[in-house]
């Protein structure tokens, strides 16, 4: 059984070279996808650099910053085309960490797409500040009450997926650019019926390097949802 993991990077050089060897580190049937938008730190010559030692480890460097939506539709679409069973999707800055890969990959036995979850039994999120919390639990019940999305975190962007189910989604439909990719992935799977299991993990915020969401993405992905409630 062989798993991709998909990364989305824009200026990651702190966190990606550390990132890929604990993945590596695992020792598990795993290959890895980076989707880097042309970052203005380097950390698209890290990965060309390391990437020449690591036959296991897959780089697409975009010209310019098209967004966090549109990376992962380019990884997706390459990772359908792999000889793959699972595909994962982590954030670079080790708010996701590795050590859950293995877990995903037992559950995902018994299910079609497993959530690492902040909001189930056992999960957390460590060192969040009010405003951070706050517009996430806003964004959580917009999820639940307007997208009828019913999961308990629908905003969590650490996930495994049945390599069917992402066959199953047109990609070339979705209308997020941005970061509201995963709550619009969500919204598909479930309207689709998969089974999906929510696995508890701690979220720590990033160790190192800057988040990239501002309030222009949030209310582009607000305006986003909005949109995929009403044109359905
Ligand atoms: N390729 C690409 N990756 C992005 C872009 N914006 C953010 N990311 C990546 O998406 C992930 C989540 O971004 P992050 O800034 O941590 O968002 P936050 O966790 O919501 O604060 C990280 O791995 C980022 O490097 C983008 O425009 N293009
Ligand atoms: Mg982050």
């Amino acid at each position: 059984m062989h798993a991709l993991v998909f990364i989305p990077t824009y200026n990651e050089q702190e966190n990606i070279e550390n990132l890929i060897s604990e993945i590596l580190g695992l020792n598990l049937d795993i290959s890895i996808l980076v989707v880097d938008d042309n970052s203005s730190d380097g950390t698209g010559k890290i990965l060309e650099k390391i990437s020449k030692a690591l036959p296991r480890l897959s780089v697409i460097h975009r010209f310019d910053r098209q967004g966090r939506g549109l990376a992962g539709i380019v990884g997706f679409k390459y990772a359908l085309k792999q000889n793959v069973d699972y595909i994962i999707e982590m954030d670079a800055d080790f708010s996701h960490r590795p050590k859950y890969i293995p877990l995903f990959l037992e559950k995902i036995k018994d299910c079609d797409v497993v959530i690492g979850s902040r909001r189930a039994r056992g999960g957390k999120v460590i060192g969040r500040g009010l405003r951070r919390e706050c517009l996430s639990l806003l964004a959580q019940y917009f999820c639940r009450f307007v997208l009828g999305i019913n999961v308990l975190d629908a905003t969590s962007g650490f996930r495994c997926f049945r390599k069917n189910v992402l066959e199953r989604i047109d990609l070339d439909k979705l209308k997020s650019t941005g970061p509201s990719i995963v709550e619009e992935i969500n919204f598909h799977i479930l309207k689709q019926g998969f089974k999906v299991k929510e696995v508890p993990i701690e979220f720590e915020l990033r160790c190192a390097g800057s988040s990239k969401l501002n309030l222009i993405k949030v209310l582009d992905a607000f305006f986003t949802l909005l949109r995929l409630r009403f044109t359905r």
